[in-house]
């Protein structure tokens, strides 16, 4: 090969600083990662480069509205691995971008600096020059007049001081940040825009109870939203900050389920409130027996002055009775002989709805439609959704209808309650789902418990997927609740109060409901779902102080406000479960009793140096439920507890010296 042949392939770019590992990141940028306001965005990547040179970088952050935003980046222990740290303090979508580049101007001073110090004279003199040639080419970079580098330029190259002189002048403080930024733009080296979706504080942390309005009127009669205000007080001194509600919308007559899912209903059964629409409306109209539209908005503002807000249900189908189905037949898939087969979601079957048929040719007015039935209730105050069923409706919907009401509603919630396969559980948080429902009711050994929450709080999914722990649902019995009776229901509560930062009951949890309609189901007995059932809150053996000093301790403690903020500890029996959550200030140790059906005991180990514990004197440590002190030393304690006494230790650990 002769030297005039070009080889192909040299690059023509000068050496750029490599950029790696940039997080947070969610699938490589797809989809964005989610925090809460008030949060701080610490943003990280590898910055690194060949040669000796030295590095500098800058975080670009867009915030929803207003000015861009530079921070520098720093490294703290590792010198190749950099961060920024950015307060989110404003809701909505950001978006932000690391820029690195080589640091010629540091790296030429380290240089002096060691030629200075050994006495190098000849070498610092021919050195300063180049110096003040990168300052002026600095100058002219930043495009404007930059007289302190064009003065600084001139002192570097003035002959009348003697070299050793100027190099230490330029060695001096003042000189240090005389350079910032890249020097020859084509040395900036840039990373992709990253999105972070920013939600309200709620998002993150709030304790939910779900009830069905029809069930609340205290003498058996169709309860309405009146009824529901009237429990607004007590459910606001247990401290919980959402009430959901199922839908509630016309219940249609077609196919009407009767008791306990029965497909063929009786006179006088009120049906299933998931079969939305009938002749008096669809998904904007209210069930009259629950009051009016107004009604609804009265019990929406009264809940906001007792600190609690409604969620309500987003269940897109339709009972045949819908007025959509009339009028738009297109939107549903008719079947040859003019039926519309009904919805499941298998096993189960749905015979009172019909499924909407989301590829529709007419599909623009289709989700146009679905999205102004949100828009609606978002007008009448509602900024929580609890979504049914979205893994059997299309992600491209969920994608396209989510952002479009976010883009206008920043603070709007959707919560997905979507029991499917991890991916598409997954999946639907990536594409905005604020938070998720779980697997949680299923997990009750420890191992089960400490693998599922290791993925939710160490893996990728920490980044995007925010688990709302319910206990039980309206469909969820757990056969641990039916089996382990009041005892289940206590350690199951404390799981879910303290390891996510949301959770939730389903009413009828503080009771200890547990009758399943037969053995081998995760169906309640008598289910709301089909028939009002009216209920003595106060009845004996409630678990109302657990729950009321609970929810307390959560809005006390914000350790327990956190996800990711979760450490496992050993135990020498595996019913026992020990976990550490912390927050600055505020360390909590949870030991509970996974067996519902007697005591056990065993030792739990303590992390002394993570915790500030001494090693050769005794501590205190305080259960925050019962009040109680224990007097502990080292890392190992016992610890026995029996369900007919508690679920579990929730402890705090004592700071005060022992006298
Ligand atoms: C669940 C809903 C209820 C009943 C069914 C009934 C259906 C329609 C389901 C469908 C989605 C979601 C709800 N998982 O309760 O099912 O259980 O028997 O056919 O009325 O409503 O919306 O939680």
């Amino acid at each position: 090969m002769s030297t005039r042949d070009t080889i192909p392939g040299i690059p023509r770019r000068p050496p750029h600083v490599v950029i790696e590992g940039v997080t947070p990141v969610v699938d490589g940028g797809r989809h964005p990662a989610k925090r809460t306001q008030g949060d701080t965005l610490v943003v990280e990547a590898d910055l690194f480069k060949d040669g000796h040179d030295r590095i500098d970088g800058r975080v670009r952050v867009r915030p929803p509205e207003g000015r861009v935003r530079t921070l520098p980046l720093a490294y703290h222990f590792d010198p190749d691995r950099w961060e920024a740290r950015v307060a989110l303090d404003a809701i909505g979508r950001w978006s932000f971008r690391i820029e690195a580049w080589p640091d010629h101007w540091r790296t030429w001073r380290d240089e002096l600096r060691k030629r200075v110090d050994a006495d190098q004279e000849e070498d610092v003199a021919a050195e300063l020059p180049e110096a003040a040639l990168m300052l002026r080419k600095a100058a002219e970079a930043q495009g404007r007049s930059a007289p302190g580098l064009l003065e600084a330029a001139s002192a570097l190259e003035d002959d009348a001081v003697p070299a050793m002189e100027r190099a230490r002048r330029v060695l001096g403080p003042d000189y240090e940040d005389l350079v910032v930024g890249p020097i020859d733009p084509e040395e900036l080296a840039c990373s992709d825009d990253y999105e972070v979706v920013v939600d309200r504080p709620l998002a993150r942390f709030a304790s939910w109870y779900e009830l069905f309005p029809r069930s609340q009127a205290p003498d058996g009669r169709h309860g309405s939203f009146r009824d529901v205000a009237r429990r607004l007080p007590e459910l606001a001194e247990l401290g919980f900050d959402v009430v959901y509600l199922p839908p509630i919308h016309p219940i249609g007559h077609s196919h009407r389920k009767g008791r306990n899912n029965d497909p063929v209903c009786q006179p006088g059964d009120p049906g299933s409130p998931w079969a939305i629409g009938s002749e008096e409306g669809g998904h904007t109209a209210v069930h009259p027996e629950l009051g009016t539209l107004e009604d609804f908005e009265h019990l929406v503002r009264e809940a906001g002055e007792h600190g609690l807000e409604i969620a309500l249900d987003y269940a897109l189908q339709c009972s045949p009775d819908h007025p959509w189905v009339r009028k738009h037949p297109d939107w549903f898939r008719v079947r040859r002989d003019g039926s519309i087969r009904h919805a499941e979601n298998p096993p189960k079957k749905y015979q009172d709805i019909v499924p909407l048929h989301f590829w529709c040719d007419d599909r623009e007015a289709l989700w146009q439609a679905c999205v102004e039935v949100l828009f609606f209730w978002i007008e009448r105050g509602v900024r929580i959704f609890r979504v049914d069923n979205p893994h059997t409706k299309p992600l491209a919907f969920w994608e396209w209808a989510l952002r479009v009401v976010q883009d206008r509603h920043p603070d709007v919630i959707f919560f997905s309650e979507a029991f499917t396969r991890p991916k598409r559980m997954k999946g639907l948080a990536k594409l905005g789902f604020t938070q998720s429902y779980t697997y949680f009711t299923w997990k009750n050994t420890a191992w089960e418990l400490r693998e599922y929450l290791t993925e939710l709080t160490t893996t990728e999914m920490a980044e995007y997927f925010r688990p709302n722990f319910f206990a039980n649902t309206p469909d969820i019995l757990h056969a641990y609740l039916q089996h382990g009776g009041r005892p289940a229901f206590r350690v199951r509560l404390l799981l879910a109060a303290t390891l996510s930062p949301s959770y939730g009951i389903y009413s009828g949890f503080e009771l200890a409901e547990n009758e399943p309609v037969r053995p081998g189901s995760e169906e309640y007995l008598d289910s709301e779902k089909y028939q009002i059932k009216p209920r003595d809150w106060d009845a004996a053996g409630n678990l109302k102080p657990e729950i009321r000093l609970l929810n307390h301790l959560r809005r006390d403690h914000p350790a327990l406000q956190r996800l990711t903020n979760l450490i496992f500890l050993d135990t020498t029996n595996e019913q026992l479960l020990g976990y550490w959550k912390s927050a600055p200030g505020d360390d909590l140790v949870v030991v509970a009793n996974l067996d519902p059906f007697g005591p056990q005991e065993g030792m739990v180990r303590l992390p002394l140096g993570g915790l500030d514990l001494p090693v050769d004197r005794p501590y205190r440590v305080r259960d925050l439920m019962s009040g109680e002190v224990y007097l502990w030393r080292g890392e190992w304690n016992y610890v026995r507890l029996d369900p007919a006494e508690r679920a579990g230790h929730l402890l705090e650990i004592v700071r005060e010296e022992i006298p």
